[in-house]
């Protein structure tokens, strides 16, 4: 077995929204992990990957100071760690590498039902309760906003009703518990979703090989939730046309059909969703025979 040292740790969330679809997205690029005992660790049983287990706010720190080479986080615990630890006068040392599509929120300003909000400028001389400080007064400074941020660390939505704020800066994502508190939504700071961060230091030739490949095979595994395969048949006369319906493909396979001088088979991925509009049109183009498939690996 490999030294520890030469083992890629990855920092995910210990037990929140994020967990479940941090491990199987990891256990979908062919990762076999065993829980430790105390739960804070998984070990990787087929590849030198080890997973530690914490509270998402301390993922960018442990990928920041080398504990970890890559995390899994929402983009709103990245940016907020990025501006606290700019105001520290200690840059954060992590990169964004890429969005992972799930835990998707927005980080919005909201306020009572009732409040007479027309734009940004009505937030002048409020307050506004939040955990994200450091986003906020961003926001704030950035649009010439003179507001003050109140730090709340849970129950944000309370703050309003106990006469701590005028408006509260939280995480929105059906937008019920705001409904149930009597606010709404009125304007949206960042779009957020989980991505994954790996550490600015530079790893050893063979570590950053594992990490390449472990990023490769998320690529590939992201790419294929949207991907099909289409198999159809097709008049040649008809072929300028329905590549050109094919979504999200670049070149599709044209194979010859025996027995047939006018008629071809088409296969071809699709990088997007394939719906019954677009087989309808492709039937209209004189497509026949239409097959759509499920794609379960992809590798570029
Ligand atoms: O214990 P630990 O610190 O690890 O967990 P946590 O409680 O800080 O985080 P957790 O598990 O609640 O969320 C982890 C991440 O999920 C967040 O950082 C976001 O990136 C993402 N996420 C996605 C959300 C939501 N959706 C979300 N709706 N995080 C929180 N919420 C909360 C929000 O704060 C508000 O209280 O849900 C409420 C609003 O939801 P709706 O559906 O009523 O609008
Ligand atoms: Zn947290």
């Amino acid at each position: 077995m490999e030294p520890s040292a030469q083992r890629i740790k990855i920092a995910v969330q210990k037990s929140g929204r994020l967990t479940d679809h941090s491990i199987d997205l990891l256990e979908r690029c062919g990762l076999k992990v065993t829980k430790s005992k105390d739960q804070l660790f998984c070990f990787g049983e087929n590849m030198p990957i080890d997973l530690l287990l914490v509270r998402d706010d301390d993922i960018p720190g442990l990928v920041s100071d080398d504990v970890c080479d890559l995390g899994i986080v929402g983009l709103n615990v990245v940016e907020e760690k990025r501006f606290a630890s700019e105001a520290d006068g200690r840059p954060a040392r992590f990169k964004q590498v890429f969005e992972l599509d799930f835990g998707h929120c927005r980080l919005s300003i909201a306020g009572p039902e009732e409040t007479a909000y027309d734009d940004l400028e009505s937030l002048n001389n409020t307050r506004i309760a939040t955990s994200y400080v450091g986003l906020l007064n961003n926001f704030l400074s950035k649009n010439g906003i003179d507001a003050e941020a109140v730090y709340f660390s849970g129950a944000v939505e309370i703050a309003p009703r106990l006469g701590r704020a005028e408006y509260i800066c939280d995480l929105v994502s059906t937008g019920s518990t705001l409904k149930a508190n009597g606010l709404r939504e009125l304007d949206v700071l960042l779009e957020s979703e989980a991505v994954i961060i790996q550490t600015e230091k530079p790893l050893g030739a063979d570590k950053q090989a594992l990490v390449d490949k472990i990023l490769q095979r998320l690529d590939g595994v992201l790419q294929v939730r949207e991907s099909k395969y289409i198999m159809l048949h097709a008049p040649k006369s008809a072929l300028a046309e329905i590549h050109e319906l094919l979504p999200g493909t670049e070149a599709p396979t044209v194979l010859r059909l025996d027995g047939s001088d006018d008629k071809v088979a088409v296969h071809a991925v699709c990088r997007e969703n394939v719906f019954w509009e677009t087989l309808e049109n492709l039937k209209a183009a004189g497509a026949s025979s239409l097959l759509v498939l499920p794609v379960e690996k992809m590798l570029d």
